[in-house]
């Protein structure tokens, strides 16, 4: 069955979506090895049947957490057809810097705009459509809490699935050239070879010290190899 998760920070309205999305069908147990709850799904949507599961809400992929690791090896390892990424619409400029990182991850992203009550009442004028234009990707405004917005999610992501497009925001070509520089090294010496090389590359360039424990990398090889 076609995968689909959800993703975003805490409190943006993930868990309602998910009950809206799969209603009744719904599984609840642990992810392996630890006490954080997994919750999964079925919402079918036309012809087509998908398993939708809810991640923990998290602010980075850095995985200093559990919660953030168990987002990030869900996303990397299951490779999920499709990436609901629920962003609370009364506050888009904290939750985007999750998105870029989904982006970075090669994930077939579709925008949740959730909470676009509260975001009226802050005064907010979101255009939609611009943004979708800025970000290369789908997004679909809804009220989770009233069913707004639910069913042209789940036509949104019926389309994504069909679709896969992968995007790439660019960075200026300074960065550009040295992201090139460490995939590079990262490809011909089969770094995280099940990971995509670009989101190791930035990782390594941001100073993620998970990612250093993963490869066996330092920021002073870092440092030496863009030098
Ligand atoms: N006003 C408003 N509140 C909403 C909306 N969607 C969800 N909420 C509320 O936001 C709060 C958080 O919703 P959850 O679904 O638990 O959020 P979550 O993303 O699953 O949170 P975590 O699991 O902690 O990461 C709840 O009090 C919801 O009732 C919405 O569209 N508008
Ligand atoms: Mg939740």
């Amino acid at each position: 069955m076609r995968k689909v998760a959800l993703a975003g920070n805490p409190n943006v309205g993930k868990s309602v979506i998910f009950n809206a999305l799969t209603g009744a069908k719904q599984k609840v147990g642990n992810w392996p090895g630890v006490t954080v709850e997994k919750k999964e799904g079925v919402c079918r949507y036309m012809d087509v049947e998908f398993q939708v599961v809810d991640l923990p809400g998290i602010y980075s992929f850095t995985a200093s957490t559990i919660d953030e690791k168990i987002a990030r090896d869900y996303i990397i390892n299951e490779k999920p057809d499709v990436v609901v990424n629920v962003v609370d619409a009364s506050n888009i400029e904290r939750n985007l810097y999750l998105t870029l990182q989904l982006l970075e991850m090669e994930a077939n992203v579709v925008i949740c705009l959730n909470k676009m009550d509260l975001a009226e009442t802050k005064g907010y004028k979101i255009n939609v459509k611009n943004l979708s234009k800025e970000l290369k990707l789908p997004i679909v405004p809804t009220i989770a809490i009233k069913n707004i917005g639910i069913d042209e999610l789940k036509r949104a992501v019926y389309f994504a699935m069909k679709s896969k497009s992968k995007i790439y925001l660019k960075y200026n070509d300074k960065i550009e050239k040295i992201i090139y520089t460490i995939q590079e090294k990262i490809i011909k010496q089969n770094i995280l070879p099940d990971y995509p090389s670009r989101f190791v590359a930035i990782k390594l360039l941001e100073g993620d010290e998970e990612i250093f424990k993963l490869t066996n990398l330092s920021r002073e090889v870092i440092e030496r190899w863009i030098s």
